[in-house]
C-alpha cells in the first residue's frame, strides 16, 4: 500500500488523538489538529492522503471546512465523523460528494476501531482520484508566477492579535501575508518569501502589503490605540528609501508612525550591521517602533544588539510553545525577558498556546503575548468582531 497520511480535525483533542493512535497502529501516519487554522496549514504543508473530519464542532463549522476543502481542490480521501444521527451524516456525505470531494465514508461516533481501519484501507482505487495523489499539485514558485500574482493582487494580509499580558487588553496586530493562488490554493509565506527575495520582487511585494495593511488600519477595525507590526525581509534592510516610503504611506492614511512596529529578525539585522544601523536609525527618527523578531534563534553579538535602536524584542515561538513542558525553555524565556528589560525594551512572547504559559509569562513581567491561545491570524474584515468578543470576555 502506498504511504498513507491521515490528517485529523476534531475539536476534542482526546478524540483526535484516539483516531491518530488507531491509524498509526494500522500503519498510517497521522497528525491531529483541533483548530481549522492548524488543519489548513497542515493540509497545505503535509499533503495528507486521507482526512478525518468531525462535522459538529462548537465554534467551527465542519460543513464550512468541507466547502473550503472543495475550494482548494482537495484530492484526499475524506472520512466524515460525528455524533449526529446517521441521516445527517449521510446528507453531509452527499453534499460533500456534490462539491467534488472524494469521500471515503462516514464514521458515526462512538465508532469501532475496525470501522476506521476499513475506511483507511479503502484507497479509492475505483475513483478518478487515487489517494496517493497529493492534495495540491507540486506548484513551483517562479519569478513569472510571482509577477503575475502581484499584478493580480493575490497577496492578502491577515492580522494576528497581540495582547498585554497583565491586563489582556488588545495591544496590536501582526500583519502576516498569505497568497491565495487560483489553482494551488492558500500558500503560506515560507513557500514564497524566499523566492520573492531571490528574484528581486520582495520590494514590490512589501510595498503592496504596506499599502493594504495601512489602509486597513486607517479604516478603524482595530482599536484606535492598537499598533500594527510589519515583517521586513533582510533584503529590505539595504533599501534606504524604505523609511520614506512607509512614512509617506502613513501620511496618506493619517496614521501616527508610532503605531507602526517594524519587525526584523536577529539574523537579518546582523547580516550587515552597518547598513542595518543606518536604516533602523532612520526608522526611529521618523517615529516608528522597531522590534527584534525570533529572538534567541540567531547568533548575535550582544554588543551589536545593544547598538541597534530596537524598542521591542520578540521571544521566538520555539521556546514559548514548549514552555509548559520544558524547564529549559522556561529558563531561556526568563533570561530573555530580563535581558530585554535590562536594555529598556518591551518584551513580547509569540507562540503562546496555553493558559499556563500565559500565566508564567505574566509572572515574569513579560509585556506582550501573541499566539493561538489568543487568536490565529484573522482576515481584516473579521478583526472587529474578534475585538468585540475578546473585550466582552476579558
Ligand atoms: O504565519 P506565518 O506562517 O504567516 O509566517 C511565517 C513567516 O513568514 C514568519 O517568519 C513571518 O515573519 C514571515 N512573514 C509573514 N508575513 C511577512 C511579510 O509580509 N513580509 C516578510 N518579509 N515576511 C513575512
Ligand atoms: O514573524 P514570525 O516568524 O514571528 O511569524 C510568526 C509565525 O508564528 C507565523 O507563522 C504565525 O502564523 C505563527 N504563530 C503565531 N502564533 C502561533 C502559535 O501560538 N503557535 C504556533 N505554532 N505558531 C504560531
Ligand atoms: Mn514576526
Amino acid at each position: 500500500m502506498p504511504c498513507r497520511r491521515l490528517l485529523i480535525l476534531d475539536d476534542e483533542l482526546a478524540v483526535a488523538q484516539t483516531i491518530g493512535f488507531i491509524a498509526e497502529a494500522a500503519g498510517v501516519e497521522a497528525r491531529a489538529t483541533v483548530q481549522a487554522h492548524e488543519f489548513f496549514r497542515e493540509l497545505a504543508q503535509w499533503q495528507p492522503t486521507h482526512v478525518a473530519l468531525d462535522l459538529m464542532m462548537p465554534g467551527m463549522d465542519g460543513v464550512e471546512v468541507m466547502r473550503q476543502l472543495a475550494d482548494y481542490g482537495c484530492r484526499a480521501r475524506i472520512i466524515i465523523s460525528s455524533g449526529v444521527g446517521l441521516r445527517v451524516l449521510d446528507a453531509a456525505r452527499r453534499s460533500a460528494a456534490e462539491h467534488g470531494l472524494n469521500i471515503a465514508g462516514v464514521l458515526s461516533k462512538p465508532f469501532a476501531a475496525a470501522a476506521l481501519r476499513a475506511l483507511l484501507a479503502d484507497t479509492g482505487a475505483a475513483s478518478a482520484a487515487p489517494a496517493d495523489v497529493p492534495l495540491v499539485a507540486a506548484f513551483e514558485v517562479t519569478e513569472a508566477a510571482l509577477r503575475r500574482a502581484l499584478e493580480q493582487r493575490e497577496f492578502r494580509v491577515e492580522y494576528q492579535p497581540k495582547i498585554e499580558c497583565a491586563t489582556g487588553a488588545v495591544a496590536g496586530f501582526e500583519a502576516l501575508v498569505r497568497w491565495h493562488h487560483p489553482d494551488a490554493g492558500l500558500l503560506l509565506p515560507d513557500r514564497f518569501i524566499p523566492q520573492a527575495e531571490s528574484s528581486g520582487l520582495i520590494g514590490e511585494l512589501t510595498g503592496q502589503l504596506i499599502d493594504q495593511s495601512l489602509k486597513w488600519l486607517a479604516q478603524g477595525a482595530a482599536p484606535s490605540h492598537a499598533c500594527l507590526s510589519l515583517n521586513l525581509s533582510a533584503r529590505s534592510l539595504g533599501e534606504l528609501q524604505l523609511a520614506d516610503r512607509i512614512f509617506d504611506c502613513c501620511r496618506q492614511w493619517a496614521i501616527d508612525p508610532q503605531r507602526l512596529i517594524l519587525e526584523v529578525t536577529e539574523s537579518s539585522a546582523m547580516e550587515d550591521p552597518t547598513t542595518a544601523l543606518d536604516l533602523l536609525t532612520r526608522f526611529r527618527m521618523k517615529g516608528f517602533q522597531l522590534s527584534l523578531d525570533d529572538f534567541g534563534t540567531g547568533y548575535s553579538s550582544m554588543v551589536q544588539l545593544v547598538r541597534l535602536p530596537f524598542s521591542e524584542m520578540k521571544v521566538d515561538k520555539s521556546f514559548v510553545m514548549t514552555a509548559s513542558l520544558s524547564q529549559e525553555s522556561r529558563t531561556i524565556i526568563k533570561s530573555i525577558v530580563e535581558l530585554g528589560h535590562g536594555l529598556g525594551l518591551k518584551v513580547a512572547a509569540e507562540g503562546v498556546e496555553d493558559q499556563q504559559t500565559l500565566d508564567y509569562l505574566n509572572s515574569l513581567g513579560c509585556d506582550l503575548a501573541q499566539g493561538y491561545l489568543i487568536a490565529c491570524a484573522l482576515p481584516g474584515d473579521e478583526v472587529a468582531a474578534w475585538v468585540a468578543q475578546w473585550q466582552g470576555s476579558t
